[in-house]
């Protein structure tokens, strides 16, 4: 047994340039003369990657010498981004790496740069999945996340005549010093094939097949900041050189001897670019079984080690599904403590449901996942028969407590009844897990009023929690907000803020300090001035800092109402043409800004997208308005661009339907930053209103228990749009932007197609609450002390908050800091 004492890493200039030099010399073969900013990243992030490794592995040695109790968040997205400049500031070595860069001739931001985002994840569920496993290395939890190494990533987005066009996301096609290929750890995974039942127990079968796949793992450091804790991604690639067929390929036949490759390697070759609706794709399933497989395999291994009996496993192990993604590894368990560990149903039924927790991400019903019976019979008949099992034994439980109501059973089946059956993955998820949680308080009421209220009648309020989404203030305040991180140092005394927002109180005490607001001010310009050099970058659009940003950046969905936004543009746009030049120099300058990307088969989200791009031509290249108003569509959003971004909002849109977003997550980075916003009364939206006041936020639209009865209406009666949208309507059809017919779609969707996202009911509140902003944006010492109070109140939305919850409610663990035990 070793001591684990404070690993010393050497911060001295020349010990750091002799390691940066010796990663080009021997790794990348080339020589300082020759080095070009590419190599000048790759050599220093191997250099910091040697850094990392000494506590990375005795973090693992550690946790695993103590027999901690560890939290395994299973997620098909892990949406990380970048991880070089992540690294420098948890190891506190950002100074020094700038400066021997800077002797050399590199700056430290040039170099950052060089690295391409692992954007292994769509969009929220994703990056939350990266947040938390930065919280739990941060504040010491034994975690490790779980995922699928994709080799291509979310797409890149590239915009052609207004249009999405997506491009592959090639991100290894250079060297990944953030990964580590564990060629030891692979599991075989099995589809297909038939099962052959145990002579002496009925409910226990070996399941045969030849279609084998190994999937082998790869690990990605999570560096934890202010600790020695380094956490772990563990993605799962499906390996093929096994799969060669060197008697085909003796024979002449090539293809035939490269096709088990190809079949294997598909698995984990891309991400799909869904988010929110359910394809119900073959691959997709066979991609989360290899996911769940390897996974519950790696865990079981692990256990086995501690020689400690299987049912003991909720002990050391708490297993979290992000959403229905990885709710195969429910009945995966299952056969393996049955089928392999010869546990009894009820043991191993037991075991499961203590291991697994299930969190819900969504409401909309077409996110809901369903896999069709006869397909998943084929693929997985041993898991479809433990599917119909865990039915029928919870079926005979419910009828027992509520006899003769069909109807109930019927509802809550895990098995649709529909033509053909289906597989309700939520119910899976529900029925196997201990504890069920939303991720806002608003949509954990409405899980339990809508998809799970029969079973929180069934099994018990209890079951049935809310755990408020957070972000993390490493990524999401210190990283990519360097001017307002070192204001709240100076007003903290120090960095501990950083692993503690509740700290951010102090800064309430500025607020009349005039010196401090002035720098604060200072800071969003300059992170401003940041925005516009990147949007003249990216777009050729030139934007003032000095006029207001007002920004809306996520994934393109109707519910998010992208559509509300560029109308309102629009009718903005009326207005300032129907002023006098005299009139329109009163007004205030605004940057309207959008990002984001549509699933490549969303056609209505890509319309959305044109029309911005349409708008933005016509609205921009009017010499009239000047910069009165601007309109910017920055290409490609990912986790860099929104570094970028997120600082630099003066105001930001959350604005979908009231109901809708379960959560919204850069609602809060927005204010952490600074921002204010204009949102609905929505999902985080609320919990942030009460937190910052309702004096720092600008709320309108109808509430989510008015929407069904809207809805209701609009179905039956034609909607009224007020002049406001009618104007904006007529300019679309009277070809201001183009040709009319290309949008005609969206504005049917809305006058014939029962406005489902009620823009028709919204958007005269809507226009009014950016009056309200503009008259607040005009009160520059008022706005000023409504961005500083708003982020000293903003401590709920840190990760740490959220995971520190999850921890003590639902996995049962607690922290366990290496270094501080000898
Ligand atoms: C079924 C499959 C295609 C699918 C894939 C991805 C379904 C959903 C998703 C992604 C969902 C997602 O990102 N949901 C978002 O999760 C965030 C974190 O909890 C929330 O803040 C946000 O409101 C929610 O839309």
């Amino acid at each position: 047994f070793r001591a684990y004492s404070h690993s010393e890493i050497a911060r001295d200039a020349a010990t750091i340039k002799n390691s940066v030099v010796m990663h080009l010399t021997t790794t990348f073969l080339r020589t300082p003369d020759s080095m070009d900013s590419g190599h000048a990243y790759l050599a220093s992030a191997f250099s910091v990657r040697d850094r990392l490794l000494q506590r990375w592995n005795l973090t693992n040695e550690y946790h695993s010498n103590i027999g901690a109790k560890t939290i395994y968040y299973m997620s098909l997205e892990f949406l990380v981004g970048r991880t070089f400049d992540n690294a420098l500031l948890a190891l506190q070595l950002r100074d020094e790496y700038a400066g021997v860069l800077g002797d050399v001739g590199f700056r430290l931001e040039d170099i950052i740069d060089e690295e391409r985002d692992a954007a292994l994840g769509n969009g929220g569920l994703g990056r939350l999945a990266a947040c938390y496993v930065d919280s739990m290395a941060s504040s010491n939890y034994p975690g490790w996340g779980y995922g699928l190494r994709y080799r291509y990533g979310m797409f890149q987005q590239q915009i052609i005549n207004g249009y999405q066009v997506e491009a592959p996301d090639c991100w290894l096609d250079s060297p990944n010093p953030w990964e580590f290929p564990r060629a030891d750890v692979t599991y075989p995974v099995k589809f297909y094939g038939h099962l052959v039942r145990d002579p002496e127990v009925s409910y226990r079968y070996k399941w045969e097949s030849n279609v084998v796949y190994d999937a082998m793992a790869f690990d990605m450091p999570v560096p934890g900041y202010g600790t020695e804790n380094v956490g772990n991604i563990r993605l799962w690639s499906c390996k093929t050189n096994g799969l060669f067929d060197l008697n085909k390929f003796n024979a002449g036949d090539y293809q035939g001897a490269t096709g088990g490759q190809v079949a294997a390697q598909i698995l984990t070759d891309v991400l799909y670019p869904n988010d929110n609706t359910n394809e119900g794709k073959e691959l997709r399933l066979r991609q989360e079984f290899l996911f769940c497989s390897a996974t519950l395999q790696d865990i079981i291994a692990r256990f086995k080690k501690t020689g400690k009996p299987m049912t003991q496993l909720p002990e050391l192990a708490a297993i979290q599904l992000n959403d229905t993604h990885p709710t195969l590894g429910i009945p995966e368990l299952m056969r393996i403590l049955i089928d392999e560990e010869g546990l009894s149903w009820d043991e191993a039924w037991d075991t499961t449901t203590k291991t697994f927790a299930f969190t819900n991400h969504t409401v909309l019903p077409e996110a809901m996942e369903k896999w069709p019976v006869p397909m998943m019979d084929k693929i997985l008949p041993r898991h479809m028969g433990i599917i119909y099992d865990i039915n029928l034994f919870f079926l005979q439980s419910v009828e027992e407590r509520f006899p003769k109501d069909r109807e109930l059973l019927r509802n809550i089946s895990i098995i649709e009844e529909s033509n053909s059956q289906q597989v309700r993955m939520a119910y899976l998820a529900c029925v196997g897990s201990h504890k069920v949680n939303g991720v806002a308080a608003i949509h954990s009421d409405i899980i339990k009023q809508t998809i799970f209220k029969d079973f929180v009648r069934i099994q018990g309020e209890d079951k049935f929690i809310n755990k408020t989404n957070g972000v993390s203030p490493r990524r999401w305040v210190n990283e990519c907000n360097p001017d307002m991180s070192r204001l709240i140092t100076e007003a903290v005394g120090d960095r501990s803020w950083i692993n503690d927002l509740t700290k951010l109180k102090v800064l309430e005490s500025k607020v009349d300090d005039k010196e401090f607001r002035q720098s604060w001010w200072e800071a969003k310009q300059k992170n401003k001035a940041r925005l516009a050099e990147y949007i003249l970058a990216t777009t050729g659009i030139n934007v003032s800092p000095d006029a207001l940003f007002d920004v809306q950046v996520k994934r393109i969905h109707e519910y998010k109402r992208q559509l509300m936004n560029i109308l309102g543009v629009i009718y903005r746009y009326h207005r300032l043409k129907q002023m006098s030049a005299a009139e329109r120099t009163k007004e205030l300058h605004r940057v309207v800004v959008f990002a984001g990307k549509a699933a490549a088969g969303y056609w209505v989200a890509k319309q959305v997208i044109k029309l911005i791009n349409s708008v933005a031509e016509v609205v921009n290249s009017d010499e009239e308005i000047g910069d009165v108003l601007k309109v910017v569509f920055i290409p490609d959003y990912s986790v860099t661009a929104a570094e970028y971004i997120i600082p630099a909002s003066d105001i930001s849109q959350h604005i979908s339907t009231a109901g809708t977003e379960a959560s919204g997550t850069s609602n809060m980075k927005f204010v952490l930053n600074g921002g204010i916003i204009l949102g609905t009364v929505d999902g985080a939206n609320i919990e942030i209103g009460e937190e910052v006041g309702e004096e720092q936020i600008f709320f309108f639209g109808c509430l989510a228990h008015e929407v069904d009865e809207f809805r209701h209406y609009l179905r039956f009666h034609q909607p009224k749009p007020d002049e406001a949208l009618q104007a904006a309507f007529d300019m679309i059809q009277s070809n201001t932007f183009g040709d009319a017919h290309i949008f005609q779609p969206l504005i049917d969707a809305v006058l014939c197609g029962g406005d489902v996202y009620l823009l028709t009911v919204d958007f005269p509140s809507y226009v009014e609450a950016h009056k309200a902003v503009e008259a607040a944006y005009r009160q520059h010492d008022d706005w000023v002390t409504k961005s500083i109070l708003s982020v000293s109140r903003m401590a709920k939305f840190s990760s740490d908050r959220a995971v520190q919850e999850y921890a003590e409610e639902i996995w049962n663990i607690e922290p366990a800091p290496v270094g501080k035990s000898t």
